[in-house]
């Protein structure tokens, strides 16, 4: 006859219990330490495009930015727009990085640097012959505050295609940097040749002030307020990404909405 297993008591089955619960719990303790080792040695990336990191988070991150690039934007989804009685009168104001009191025109030229090393340099005049684009949409800046308001200009995709910057168009990015390189972004040219986005010259119909980037601004719907650089100096163009002054901060890159 076989013999019956001995029953555990109570006791005995609380102690192997505990003893099972204890040893995973250090395994996976282990683990834990272990992967955070392992990102913790990995090799940092130079902070500068974008706010140091380890490069595996990064890569990760930039990862997960061109899939949701991918998944939300559309260059026929456009940004909501309202009637034009709908916009602000008194208009909300924040940083002026490199865009602070008044450039006089007449001293400001564009500078449009081409991939032939050429540089374009173009008034305000000029760019205000070319087609005007109006938009009344809601312009949100990151810190957490929106208003409609009313914009004019010209698109950004009718620039391009005036001044024949195919080839140029055909890369990643363009950089945009003030005229005393204090203020900086980086834009995918998706989202810069998006329909809605604008050289804006004019608020409201009058014509830039000092505190909304006079002469020339980006006004780019389809992106937070940290994206709209007042006061363009120069626009660069490349495939890898321009530095930005924001992203440079810990920011997201693509900052779009
Ligand atoms: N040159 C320059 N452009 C800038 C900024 C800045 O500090 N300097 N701030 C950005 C931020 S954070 C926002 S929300 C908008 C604000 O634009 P506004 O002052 O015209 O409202 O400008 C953006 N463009
Ligand atoms: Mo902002």
């Amino acid at each position: 006859m076989k013999k019956p297993e001995k029953e555990l008591s109570v006791e005995q089955k609380i102690k192997r219990r505990t003893f099972i619960s204890f040893g995973l719990f250090g395994v996976y303790a282990a683990g834990a330490y272990g992967a955070w080792r392992w990102l913790y040695k990995s090799p940092e990336e130079t902070a500068g495009i974008t706010a140091g990191a380890r490069k595996p988070l990064r890569r990760a991150l930039n990862k997960t930015e061109i899939f949701f690039r991918r998944l939300t934007f559309n260059e026929n989804h456009l940004v909501k727009t309202y009637p034009k009685e709908m916009a602000a009168r008194i208009i909300r104001h924040n940083s002026d990085i490199g865009s602070e009191g008044k450039l006089p025109p007449e001293n400001w030229k564009l500078q449009v640097k081409k991939i032939n090393g050429e540089t374009l340099q173009v008034s305000l005049d000029e760019i205000m012959a070319l087609p005007k684009t109006e938009i009344t949409y809601d312009f949100k800046c990151v810190e957490g505050w929106d208003q409609i308001q009313h914009w004019a200009g010209v698109k950004f995709s009718d620039f391009i295609a005036h001044y024949k910057l195919d080839a140029e168009a055909k890369l990643q990015y363009v950089g945009l940097e003030t005229p005393d390189k204090q203020y900086y972004v980086g834009i995918d040219m998706p989202s810069a040749m998006h329909p809605q986005t604008l050289l804006a010259y004019q608020m409201n119909d009058v014509l830039l002030s000092g505190n909304h980037g006079q002469p020339l601004r980006l006004i780019i719907p389809v992106k937070y307020g940290i994206k709209n650089l007042k006061r363009i100096g120069t626009m660069t163009f490349s495939n890898s990404r321009p530095r930005d002054y924001w992203a440079e901060q810990g920011y997201d890159y693509f900052s779009g909405l």
